[in-house]
């Protein structure tokens, strides 16, 4: 697209190509220890889950080991995983997420 300089009025043509952020995938492990109904609070809270999804999810995790909970750019899924530990180390559970390139 075209656009005038503020200052000299030159026209310039722009750049209008967009690109995608790479995207990446929470994690959730499974354990033997971290209590169900906690794994569901994580789910619905820290990563705006129904109820529905996040029960779905935390059943496929404790039967298969692991599962994604979502995707998301790299600063919004590294917070989650900080705040989903941090959470989960106050209660003393070792609940673990993790974060890997989609
Ligand atoms: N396996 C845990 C239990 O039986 C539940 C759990 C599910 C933990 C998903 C971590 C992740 N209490």
């Amino acid at each position: 697209s075209y656009e005038s300089d503020a200052n000299t009025g030159i026209q310039e043509r722009q750049d209008t190509r967009v690109k995608k952020p790479d995207m990446y995938r929470v994690v959730l492990h499974n354990d033997d220890y971290t209590p169900m109904e906690f794994v569901v609070e994580v789910l619905v809270h820290i990563f705006h889950q129904t109820m529905e999804q996040a029960t779905k999810i935390m059943l496929q995790v404790h039967t298969k080991g692991r599962g994604q909970v979502g995707v998301y750019t790299y600063d919004i899924a590294a917070t989650k995983v900080k705040q989903t530990t941090d959470l989960a180390r106050k209660r003393e559970y070792p609940l673990k997420t993790t974060v890997e390139k989609a």
